[in-house]
């Protein structure tokens, strides 16, 4: 046999894509489950053309689910980002566009049952340890993906998938503020690093000579932006303990600007080498917060102030907003999250086998 053959689907989560896998289907072994996924997804290739890949970040991705062995969440989920051009798998990063699709696989695949018409999955993240819940539509006990919610930068209208993260600030640095400061100065210029759920180096887009409102393909074709931007990330990722991060995709950097069109504040964010056509969940959770720091160069450049309570934010992005609700508790200065939430959205757009090329070294998972 010259192909070996696993079980997945394609799925969109939010606006990403990918392959979720249940965790039974791949190697145990991680180096083998890297070489498969890599193989599946046309890794190492810019286009990816001889594997399922996006030939983009947001589309070269992986979700591993399988049953939880924790008492307190159904499923676990574990998020691989599948370099496009390198032959890499990383663990790294959490992904909240992908965990919008953990929910309704884990339905579709019989690991939880559904619960009524709205089923709550609690779903812990193995990238951080933190725990969310999503509410998938399931009427008459199936997934419903039809419906009239609307996210930007996703076509049409599709099932609401309302998410809830319990308790993710610091979840990779340790600390909302991992510097401890509300801004510092890194490399020569005034910034804010943030982890509300995903490491985030805030910047004025004005202090690096920009607007804000580019386009991502005219800020990735500034090869000088391009170079300063990932400067200031290799010196601010051991600052948010983070270690060095020339091969991670943390921290990821948001430029941000007066909002435009009336949100909380625009921003186009390096994820970290490519520019977001949109804005990652906890991207823009993470962004949201750091307008709530007191000091902070979002609370700066957004013009707000944070106050205890229920807010929610509208995060500009280059096709469109990311609304966040967050409960804080501001004290002295000092920022609290509550309750962080999010309306998502995901497709079921193929179940099957994916087909890679045997070694003649595999063994069953
Ligand atoms: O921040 C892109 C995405 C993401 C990650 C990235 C994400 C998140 O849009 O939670 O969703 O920043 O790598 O899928």
């Amino acid at each position: 046999m010259d192909q070996l053959a696993v079980r997945c689907s394609v799925m969109r989560g939010g606006t990403s894509k990918g392959l979720f896998f249940l965790a039974s289907d791949l190697p145990a072994d991680r180096a083998a489950r890297d070489a498969l996924l890599c193989a599946a997804m046309g890794s190492p290739d810019p286009r990816q053309i001889d594997g399922v890949g996006g030939a983009h970040p947001l589309t070269s991705k992986v979700a591993v689910v399988g049953p939880s062995a924790e008492a307190d969440t159904d499923v676990d989920y574990l998020f691989l980002q599948v370099w496009p051009d390198r032959a890499e798998v990383s663990d790294g990063q959490n992904c909240g566009n992908m965990l919008a699709g953990v929910g309704p696989f884990a339905l579709e695949q019989g690991l939880l049952a559904s619960a009524g018409e709205v089923t709550p999955v609690r779903i812990r993240m193995l990238n951080t340890g933190d725990i969310a819940v999503a509410h998938v539509q399931t009427p008459g006990g199936r997934v419903r993906y039809d419906g009239t919610a609307h996210i930007d930068g996703v076509p049409g209208g599709h099932a609401p998938i309302p998410i809830d993260f319990l308790d993710v600030a610091g979840s990779s640095c340790g600390a909302l503020l991992p510097t401890g400061n509300a801004v510092d100065k890194v490399d020569g210029v005034r910034v804010t690093c943030i982890d509300n759920g995903m490491p985030v180096v805030c910047i004025a887009a004005a202090d690096l000579g920009i607007t804000g409102a580019e386009s991502p393909a005219e800020l990735e074709a500034d090869s000088e932006l391009v170079a300063r931007v990932e400067s200031i990330r290799l010196a601010a990722g051991p600052l948010m303990n983070l270690g060095d991060v020339h091969a991670a995709t943390t921290p990821k950097m948001s430029l941000l600007a007066t909002a435009r069109h009336g949100g909380a504040v625009a921003t186009r964010t390096f994820i970290p080498h490519r520019v977001h056509e949109a804005i990652g969940v906890f991207g823009a959770v993470s962004v949201a917060t750091a307008c709530l720091v007191p000091g902070s160069v979002a609370a700066e450049v957004s013009g707000l102030t944070g106050t205890s309570g229920g807010v929610e934010l509208d995060i500009e992005h280059p096709t469109g907003y990311f609304t966040v609700s967050l409960d804080v508790l501001v004290e002295d200065g000092v920022v609290q999250v509550r309750r962080a939430g999010l309306l998502r959205t995901a497709r079921l757009l193929m179940r099957g086998e994916v087909l890679v090329p045997a070694t003649g070294e595999e063994t069953t998972p």
